[in-house]
């Protein structure tokens, strides 16, 4: 099988391509030219806003399955960003829809926070429930979510459509809270600040993934998901970010005091998401393994590296 990842380059790109070089697939993916792609694969420069490029690229690999994974997928700079948010979201997403072969699986990868305001009960949400985005990042996956559904009714294009809730682990970005929490620690033990760590609301619970459970997810969901159809994916117990706090200090080499910092409250803040996730495991077999208290420790443990 041949397998293209489109925008390899973030947090989740190395994790796929080594979960897809580990079950035999021959794998190519693309990156923009400011990036670097240090795993073992076929590497190809390409922005998803140059639509000729794309097609050019796919008639030249002919891959059995795309993964889509590029994005501009930050929530806070989609607020300073919009426009450029909905133009690599959705009309690159459009470009490479349109350079689909009839014969070539497309797995278009979304987010639970497309959700977004939920009524009160909805927990857990299955993939019926309305979606009700609350910024524009949302939007732009909503968007593309029906999109895809669309180019699979109308065209008769092969997508499977992914809402992926918060996924975390090694080398992801510190503005993301198991990140950000274990950074903290590991300038603490450094002595490169106070022992003291700043978070901003506890009480909220939030469904968290370990990235190589999220990976083996869009494989199995890349061979074994219904075309058409979108799938949560996620582990369906949602804790709260207190448990993810206390679990990170009780790695911690030295004693820290906990502070609450009112520029990191949310004005908004929606007390539970938690998915359903029967379908992706009646349909693939697929359900969360990794436990979060081991997603914790090697995120501590990556940033203790590179402190
Ligand atoms: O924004 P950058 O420079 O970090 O590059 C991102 C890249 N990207 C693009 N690739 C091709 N053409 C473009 N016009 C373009 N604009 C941005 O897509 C980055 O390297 C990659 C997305 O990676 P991350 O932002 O790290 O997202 P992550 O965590 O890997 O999530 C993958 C997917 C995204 O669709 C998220 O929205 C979804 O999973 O949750």
């Amino acid at each position: 099988m041949k397998a293209l990842i489109i925008g390899s380059g973030g947090f989740v790109g190395g994790y796929l391509i080594r979960e897809l070089n580990n079950h035999g697939y021959e794998v190519h993916a693309t990156h923009l030219p400011s990036e670097n792609i240090k795993d073992n694969c076929f590497r190809h420069v390409l922005d998803i806003m140059r639509k000729d490029d794309i097609s050019k690229l796919i008639n030249e690999i002919q891959p059995d399955i795309v993964y889509h994974l590029a994005a501009q997928s930050s929530v806070a700079l989609s607020w300073k960003k919009p426009q450029l948010t909905a133009e690599i979201n959705i009309i690159g997403s459009i470009n490479l829809m349109e350079s689909l072969p009839d014969n070539t699986r497309l797995i278009l990868i979304g987010s639970g926070e497309e959700y977004g305001f939920i009524r009160e009960n909805a927990c857990p949400i299955k993939e019926s429930e309305n979606l009700n985005p609350a910024n524009i990042y949302a939007v732009s996956k909503v968007c593309t979510g029906m999109i895809g559904r669309i180019y699979h009714r109308a065209y008769n294009k092969d997508i499977v459509i992914v809402r992926a809730f918060n996924h975390s682990g090694p080398e992801q970005s510190e503005t993301f809270v198991i990140s950000d929490f274990c950074k903290q620690i590991a300038e603490i033990e450094k002595g490169c600040r106070p022992p003291e760590i700043s978070t901003g609301n506890l009480s909220s619970k939030r469904d968290f993934t370990d990235v190589r459970d999220i990976v083996r997810a869009y494989r199995l969901l890349g061979e074994k998901g219904i075309s058409g159809k979108t799938y949560n994916v996620g582990r369906g117990i949602a804790v709260s970010i207190e448990y993810i706090l206390n679990t990170a200090m009780g790695l911690s080499e030295i004693p820290i005091l906990h502070r609450t910092d009112p520029n990191r409250l949310r004005k908004s803040d929606i007390p539970v998401i938690e998915p359903d996730v029967s379908e992706i495991l009646r349909d693939t077999g697929w359900k969360a393994e990794i436990p979060i208290e081991k997603t914790v420790s090697d995120t501590l443990d990556y940033w203790r590296k590179q402190i």
